[in-house]
């Protein structure tokens, strides 16, 4: 058995599309942090598209900040892996070939400063998810007492964090050498906070160096889209029979649909990304906010209630009656009603199309993923529309429902069944905590929505925490049947 590398893409079957750029004479023009397999199958693909002109300024330098699988096996492979789109049972694979090289941070820390210094790279992207910025979930502001800030803060060369690597190879950086930096995960306004993070990190340093990030630099804001599940044995092993034997260990199977929006202010050149289907616009935010609410909005209600139901897949809580209801309503009537609509933009297609993606039984997109760090993401996708809607004096059933879920998941941490459920969130000790030392369901709810680092320091009208201790209430002693019910809603 062959490891995909440069020699044995001559291997592979003739449908596999491979690279489109003279690879010997790529420069790297950009640097990526966070090698996941968002990134791969997202960004690398647009840069493909790029780089297929002829344009050998964009290769990627990819960085791993937290753990090394990702590097070596990226750097064991020349750089390539191979990404098949897959809906039901149609499929179609190529071999990306953007990736010059993948370094481990904590073991090529100089390599990956010079990188991000280097004049030749006017780009740097990332995508490190949510917790990867060190912010305070419902304030914002960056977090001092995160452990990793503490120690970049007393040690400023030897960064491990995201803000501290990048404004270590900021502050390397020839202050001529024009340089954007691209967030593309999945926050309200990304690029905007992660200037503000970082010019709060670096104001702790260098009040020169701060001034250079909030004036000199370009942070446009993004929206990306594509369902990437995490590999598998099984997803490997599909990908292998498509390179006719060919091992990829950093094999991608993802949907074919593929959605980036990028606002159109960098500092210096770009690549072309439009030739990927990018699409340059003037302001990113009602794309951002419809995104964020429909598709991860009705993901998190989906992985909340999928777990306590024994549902692992979204397609299989899709495909369930009460769940897979559930969600077109939460999605179609609580959370598009709390749209801004982008211009021209056919909002209840897109909701068509979004549950269609849901359904895709080919991903095998576990409700458990999607699941963790829920203390950074239901700020982002629930409690925006929520105190929207409650200010207005609205009540979103379905919405309110779906947070009970989330709590009541946190706080029983076992399904309906009661199987224990693996929760992953570094931030839900405290939240937790206060749910399981209340004594009823009100006050489990009311400790939950006092707890300002998830929930913010405005407080929640006490109508809205009597909804949701009912919720609550009806969790437990019914499970989700009794909460999914049609009858239990309005
Ligand atoms: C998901 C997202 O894991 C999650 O939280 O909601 O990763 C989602 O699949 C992507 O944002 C789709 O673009």
């Amino acid at each position: 058995m062959s490891l995909l590398n440069l020699q044995s893409l001559n291997d592979l079957p003739a449908g596999v599309r491979r690279p489109r750029h003279d690879r010997a004479a790529l420069r790297g023009g950009i640097v990526h942090l966070g090698l996941g397999a968002f990134a791969r199958a997202h960004l690398a693909l647009y840069t493909e598209a790029a780089l297929a002109t002829g344009d050998a300024r964009w290769g990627i330098v990819g960085v791993s900040l937290r753990a090394s699988r990702q590097s070596t096996l990226l750097s064991a492979q020349d750089g390539l892996f191979s990404v098949t789109e897959r809906h039901a049972d149609t499929a179609r694979t190529r071999v990306v070939g953007a990736l010059l090289e993948a370094l481990y941070a904590p073991a090529a820390l100089e390599r990956v400063l010079g990188a991000i210094a280097d004049p030749g790279v006017a780009i740097v992207t990332s995508t490190v998810t949510e917790k990867g910025y060190s912010q305070h979930p419902a304030g914002g502001e960056l977090d001092l007492d995160d452990p990793d800030i503490r120690h970049d803060l007393a040690r400023p060369d030897a960064p491990r964090s995201t803000l501290g690597v990048l404004a270590a190879g900021i502050r390397r950086r020839p202050a001529n050498a024009p340089l954007t930096v691209v967030c593309c995960d999945n926050m309200a306004a990304n690029g905007d906070t992660l200037r503000r993070l970082l010019a709060q990190y670096a104001r702790q340093l260098d009040a020169g160096l701060a001034a250079r990030i909030e004036h000199d630099i370009g942070f446009p804001n993004t929206m990306v889209d594509r369902i990437v599940p995490a590999a598998t044995p099984a997803s490997l092993d599909e990908a292998q029979a498509r390179l006719g034997g060919v091992r990829d260990e950093g094999a991608i199977v993802c949907e074919p649909f593929t959605q980036w929006v990028i606002e159109d202010r960098f500092t210096g050149p770009r690549p072309a990304w439009e030739l990927g289907g990018a699409l340059f616009t003037a302001d990113v935010r009602p794309y951002q906010a419809m995104k964020l609410r429909l598709l991860n909005g009705t993901h998190s209600a989906i992985a909340y209630l999928g777990q306590l139901r024994g549902l692992q897949t979204v397609a299989d809580a899709m495909a369930d009656p009460l769940l897979g209801a559930f969600a077109r309503a939460l999605m179609t009537q609580d959370l598009l009603a709390t749209v801004a609509v982008p211009p021209g933009y056919d909002a209840r297609a897109y909701c068509v199309e979004l549950l269609h993606r849901f359904e895709n039984p080919a991903l095998g997109h576990r409700t458990q993923q999607i699941a963790m760090d829920g203390t950074q993401k239901v700020p982002v996708r629930w409690l925006p529309p929520l105190r929207e809607s409650l200010a207005a004096g609205i009540e979103r059933p379905f919405l309110e429902r779906a947070l009970a879920a989330w709590l009541h998941y946190l706080a029983a941490g076992r399904d309906d069944a009661g199987a224990e459920v693996v929760i992953s969130d570094p931030g839900a000790a405290p939240l937790a905590q206060r749910l399981r030392e209340a004594r009823g369901e009100h006050d489990a709810v009311a400790a939950a929505l006092g707890l300002a680092s998830v929930f913010g320091r405005e407080p929640w009208p006490e109508v809205f925490a009597q909804r949701v201790a009912a919720h609550l209430a009806l969790l437990r002693r019914g499970g989700t049947a009794a909460l999914l019910a049609p009858t239990s809603r309005r």
